[in-house]
């Protein structure tokens, strides 16, 4: 749906939201938004291809470490897909290309008892600063997918680039910019967001934003 290209004042702002809500797509509490804001905790990390690298570990059979350009060639798809933030704004049709998440869960084959992952990325420079944890039955869908391109360009550095993991279902917290690993686990551990008394589940529709919601 290419609408949102279209779209421009405050009235098409309105009509975007009333067409969502009728659509069964804006969760309660939420404002359509048609400009895409920027929002994160840090400076924006610097990006080297030649010391980047993505890590998958934890509880699985095989560890993953990938450059940069072991990532790049790995298979991608294109998926279409809302995105809902906490602090009340939503955007529609964002069309995300990049990494199925799935990919990665065939490399490392995470340990039948692994139930949830931690994912890792930068809060400003360092690395795994920003943390977020995530069911792993929820990443384990076809939609999740971890991004290089937005609307047909590379990721830009403010929205997360080179690569952001996107989890359209949950707040978009839990869509981690400048992703560089996941740490397969049992049980539940509470990432960053969470420990600040966030939601550790975060799901828009249900309206939880805080734990206890
Ligand atoms: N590394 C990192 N990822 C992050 C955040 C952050 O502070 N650091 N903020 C999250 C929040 S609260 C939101 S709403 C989205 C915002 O993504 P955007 O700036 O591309 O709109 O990124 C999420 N991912
Ligand atoms: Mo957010």
């Amino acid at each position: 749906m290419a609408l949102r290209k279209y779209l421009r004042g405050e009235d098409d702002r309105q009509l975007l939201q009333k067409r969502m809500a009728e659509a069964g797509r804006l969760p309660p509490g939420q404002s359509a938004t048609i400009k895409w804001p920027v929002l994160h905790t840090g400076d924006v990390p610097r990006f080297d291809p030649k010391t980047w690298d993505f890590r998958a570990g934890g509880l699985v059979e095989s560890p993953l470490e990938l450059s940069w350009e072991a990532f790049v060639a790995l298979p991608r798809i294109e998926v279409v897909s809302d995105f809902h933030c906490v602090t009340k704004w939503s955007t529609f049709d964002n069309r995300w290309e990049g990494v199925p998440f799935r990919e990665i869960r065939q490399r490392v084959r995470p340990h039948p008892d692994a139930t949830h992952v931690m994912v890792l990325g930068h809060l400003g420079p360092a690395r795994y600063g920003y943390t977020t944890n995530v069911p792993l039955a929820d990443l384990d869908r076809a939609e999740v997918i971890f991004a290089l391109r937005h609307d047909g360009k590379d990721l830009e550095p403010d929205h997360g680039g080179p690569l952001r993991l996107v989890v359209p279902h949950l707040y978009a917290w839990k869509s981690a910019k400048w992703v560089r690993g996941l740490i397969f686990m049992v049980g539940d551990k509470a990432g960053y967001w969470e420990r600040a008394g966030y939601h550790m589940y975060g799901d828009p529709f249900r309206e939880q934003r805080f734990s206890g919601d």
